[in-house]
């Protein structure tokens, strides 16, 4: 029998049930063509729900969210700018588009939305090259008087050269920076001359005096602020008067707690969108939508960042854009901003019961969504090892360098844990001490087996996509 007849014969009323039968039919009838393709779907539910997903940068997106990203929108080719495109027939990617702008513009309060970055990494790319067409290569187009087209190959080679010359002062990759803010083998430290910031040894944490004296020293033309491994927040005003006493851009890179944003749990003076020229973000972390990217700018680099293709991709995705505007619109609820709410109560509770058990929180703590914890100081572990023993255990992380970590980022000698995923399956503080102490006691060497049973158990009371209660996709193993 298919999962769909299944489920219908089971006498439920199929309009309370719309998404599972979506789902159930879907994956039914990818089967008839692939079986390999439909089994590793399924399988990948059962996992997610036997896990316990850790991982700071993963949620659990609505099953709206999901559909509106499997359908023909996807055929679409979209070169271009809603009501401005190099293709014929656009006229309902440019309605999904152009909705998919404003309530962006809405959600975070930004001047302007791009919404086509296919990726947090492509959303960085682009922005880096629009500032910097901005305030490198259009001073250029003005003194010699001719545009890019019109220039000579010698005269543009000098345009040119100029961008190899563009300094980017970012946070640096083992201190918690991501990849795009410098890093030499990621095309940010290849193609700028990028330098970094790194956190006070003592205290693990920014400390902007530092951050104001290099930016002094290096004059970037882009300061980047934001993280992937940086588990306190960051004042923005103060980023903002550092890179107005040297002069440059301002670019915030908030693809870890955008979701905080716009969950109005990052106010003030930690809400970027007021401070910076340029705001990027994934819009799957947090936030909670499709994998894929968004850029937030002033007025000033509106223009520049509309041309996110031809500047730095192929044709916009427009079956996820449609589904980043879905997300905009759950996260424009008040649901969401408990649930942002609450997925920073739940972290700081996490790393307050590890405290408790003598582990070393980097920094002492979180004050938002993640937490860094030193496993071989306080187990002897190297992060690779705590990593893979927890996994043998169901709990699913990623290993992490330690500011300065002496193992390097393959062995590291810490671990990353993240709140997002677990609040979405709306386990509370009770729960963070359950989720605490499996990862003690699997640390300390306790049978992975026992571990994992205590998962599983946790887990069944907070089932993922509870809509798919029956038909096949309900079995577990
Ligand atoms: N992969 C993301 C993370 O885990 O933080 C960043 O790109």
């Amino acid at each position: 029998m298919t999962r769909l007849k299944e489920f219908l014969e089971s006498g439920v009323n199929p309009e309370d049930h719309l998404d599972t039968i979506a789902m159930l039919a879907s994956l039914d009838y990818i089967e008839k063509g692939s079986k390999r393709v439909a089994k590793a779907i399924e399988q990948e539910l059962v996992d997610q729900r036997n896990s316990l997903k850790l991982i700071a940068s993963e949620n659990y997106s609505s099953l709206r969210v999901q559909m509106t990203m499997g359908n023909w929108l996807t055929d679409k080719y979209a070169e271009g700018i809603p009501f401005q495109r190099y293709y014929a027939g656009c006229q309902n990617v440019d309605d999904v588009e152009s909705y998919a702008q404003e309530l962006g513009k809405k959600l975070f309060n930004a001047e302007s939305c791009t919404v086509q970055p296919h990726s947090g990494c492509d959303a960085n790319l682009a922005a880096y090259l629009a500032i910097l067409s901005e305030v490198i290569e259009n001073s250029k187009v003005k003194d010699m008087g001719k545009s890019l087209m019109q220039m000579t190959h010698k005269e543009y080679e000098v345009v040119r050269q100029e961008f190899t010359k563009a300094r980017i002062l970012g946070m640096s990759l083992k201190d918690g920076g991501h990849l795009t803010h410098g890093f030499r083998n990621n095309f940010s430290g290849k193609l700028f001359d990028a330098y970094s910031y790194g956190v006070d040894p003592i205290t693990e944490r920014l400390n902007y005096d530092e951050i104001r004296a290099q930016a002094k020293e290096i004059q970037p033309h882009i300061l980047i602020a934001g993280y992937s491994s940086y588990s306190r927040k960051v004042d923005f005003s103060i980023m903002r008067s550092i890179a107005d006493e040297v002069g440059a851009v301002l670019l915030v890179d908030m693809a870890h707690f955008s979701g905080l944003v716009a969950g109005k749990v990052f106010e003030g003076v930690y809400d970027p969108i007021p401070y910076a020229d340029v705001v990027t973000s994934t819009t799957h972390k947090t936030l909670r939508g499709p994998r894929g990217g968004i850029i937030l700018s002033k007025k000033r680099f509106e223009e520049g960042l509309k041309r996110v293709c031809p500047l730095a991709q192929g044709g916009p995705l427009e079956h996820v854009i449609a589904a980043k505007a879905v997300a905009f619109e759950e996260a424009l609820t008040k649901d969401f901003q408990n649930y942002a709410r609450r997925i920073v109560d739940n972290a700081e509770t996490l790393a307050r019961h590890f405290i408790d058990e003598g582990v070393r929180v980097i920094t002492g703590g979180t004050e938002n969504h993640l937490m860094v914890l030193d496993v071989f100081s306080s187990y002897g572990l190297t992060g690779k090892e705590a990593e893979e023993r927890l996994y043998r255990s169901g709990i699913i992380v990623n290993k992490n360098a330690l500011p300065n970590d002496s193992r390097g980022v393959i062995q590291t000698s810490g671990i990353r844990i993240g709140t997002p995923a677990i609040t979405t399956l709306d386990m509370g503080q009770n729960q963070m001490l359950d989720v605490a102490n499996f990862i003690v006691r699997c640390l300390k060497g306790e049978d992975p087996a026992k571990i994992r049973a205590d998962v599983q158990q946790l887990k069944a009371r907070y089932p993922l996509y509870k809509a798919i209660s029956l038909g096949k996709l309900c079995h577990t193993n």
